[in-house]
C-alpha cells in the first residue's frame, strides 16, 4: 500500500512557526493575501517585497509558499482553465513566483538545514514532457533542509534517466513530479524502468504534482504520495524507516 500522510497538512499551525507581533494571525493572513494577489496581478516587485516582509516577521518559508505563492498560482491556473486568462498569463505569474522561491525562500529553507547529516539519497526530477518545476524545486529544497542528499535531475526527464541515476548513486528514494495529466503516466514508466534496471527492491518511490493522487500512486505500485513539500519530507522519512 502506498504511504501518504493526511492532506492539508500545511493548514495546521506548526509549533515551529515563530511569528513576532501582536495580531499575528490577521497580519500573517494579510501578507499571504498580498502575495497571492500580487502573483495574480503579475507584479514581481510587490511579490518580492511582500515575501521579504513575511520573512522579516519570522513567517515560515513553507507557509509563505503554500498560503501565498502556490495559492496565487492555483487561482491563475484555474482562470486559465476557464479561459479567462491565456498562456502568457501563466508565464507572467510563474516568473515572480520562481524568483521569490529561488532568490528568497529556498536560501531561507536551506539555511535551516544546519549540520549536514545524510538521511539518505533522493533522486528527484520533473517527468519527460513536463517543464513545470516550481513545486519540484520546493520539494527538493525541503528534502535537502531535512537532511537528505538530493540529486536534482531537473525537468523534462525520461523515466530511464531516473532509474539510471538512481543506480549510479545508490539512491534510497526516487521522487518524480508531474503537473500535466498527459505526463502523469511517466511516473508509472519510472517504476517500470526501476524494475528493468533490477533495482526496484532497493529504491522507494515518491510521487506528486497537481494531477497525482494517492489512488494513482497505489495503482502504479508506487510507495509514497505527498500533496505538498512538508508532507513529502514526512513521507520520505517514513519510507526509509525514520520516525519524526
Ligand atoms: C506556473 C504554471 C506554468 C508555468 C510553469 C513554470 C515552471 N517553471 O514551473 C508555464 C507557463 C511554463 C506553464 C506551462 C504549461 N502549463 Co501550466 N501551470 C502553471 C500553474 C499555474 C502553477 C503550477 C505551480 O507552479 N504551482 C505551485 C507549486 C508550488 O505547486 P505544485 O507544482 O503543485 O507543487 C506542489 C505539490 O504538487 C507537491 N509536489 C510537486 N512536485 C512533487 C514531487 C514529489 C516527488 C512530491 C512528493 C510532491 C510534489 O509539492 C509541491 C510543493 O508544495 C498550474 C496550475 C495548477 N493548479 O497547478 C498550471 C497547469 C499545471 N498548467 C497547465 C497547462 C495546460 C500548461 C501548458 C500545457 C499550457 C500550454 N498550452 O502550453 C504548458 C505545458 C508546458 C509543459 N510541457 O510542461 C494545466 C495542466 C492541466 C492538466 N490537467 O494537464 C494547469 C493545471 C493549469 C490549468 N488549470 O489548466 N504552466
Amino acid at each position: 500500500m502506498a504511504l501518504y500522510l493526511g492532506a492539508k497538512g500545511l493548514n495546521r499551525p506548526s509549533k515551529k512557526n515563530v511569528f513576532k507581533g501582536e495580531s499575528s494571525m490577521s497580519e500573517k493572513e494579510k501578507i499571504f493575501e498580498e502575495i497571492s494577489d500580487a502573483i495574480q496581478s503579475f507584479e514581481e516587485e510587490k511579490v518580492l517585497n511582500a515575501v521579504k516582509k513575511a520573512l522579516s516577521l519570522g513567517v515560515d518559508p513553507s507557509e509563505i509558499i503554500e498560503k501565498g505563492i502556490a495559492k496565487g498560482l492555483r487561482i491563475v491556473g484555474d482562470k486559465y482553465e476557464r479561459g479567462e486568462l491565456f498562456l502568457m498569463h501563466l508565464v507572467a505569474a510563474a516568473e515572480p513566483a520562481q524568483k521569490a522561491v529561488k532568490e528568497l525562500l529556498e536560501p531561507e529553507i536551506k539555511k535551516k538545514a544546519g549540520e549536514r547529516k545524510s538521511l539518505g539519497k533522493v533522486v528527484i526530477g520533473t517527468v519527460q514532457g513536463d517543464i513545470h518545476d516550481i513545486g519540484k524545486n520546493i520539494v527538493a529544497a525541503m528534502l535537502f533542509a531535512a537532511g537528505f542528499e538530493v540529486i536534482d535531475l531537473g525537468k523534462d526527464i525520461p523515466a530511464e534517466e531516473f532509474a539510471k541515476k538512481a543506480k549510479e548513486v545508490g539512491a534510497n528514494i526516487v521522487g518524480a513530479s508531474a503537473l500535466l495529466s498527459t505526463t502523469l503516466p511517466v511516473q508509472k514508466e519510472i517504476i517500470e524502468a526501476l524494475k528493468a534496471m533490477g533495482i526496484r527492491d532497493k529504491v522507494k518511490t515518491i510521487f506528486g504534482g497537481a494531477p497525482c493522487t494517492p489512488e494513482w500512486v497505489e495503482e502504479i505500485g508506487g510507495d509514497g504520495y505527498a500533496e505538498n513539500a512538508i508532507e513529502a519530507v514526512k513521507v520520505a522519512k517514513r519510507l526509509i524507516g525514520i520516525k519524526d
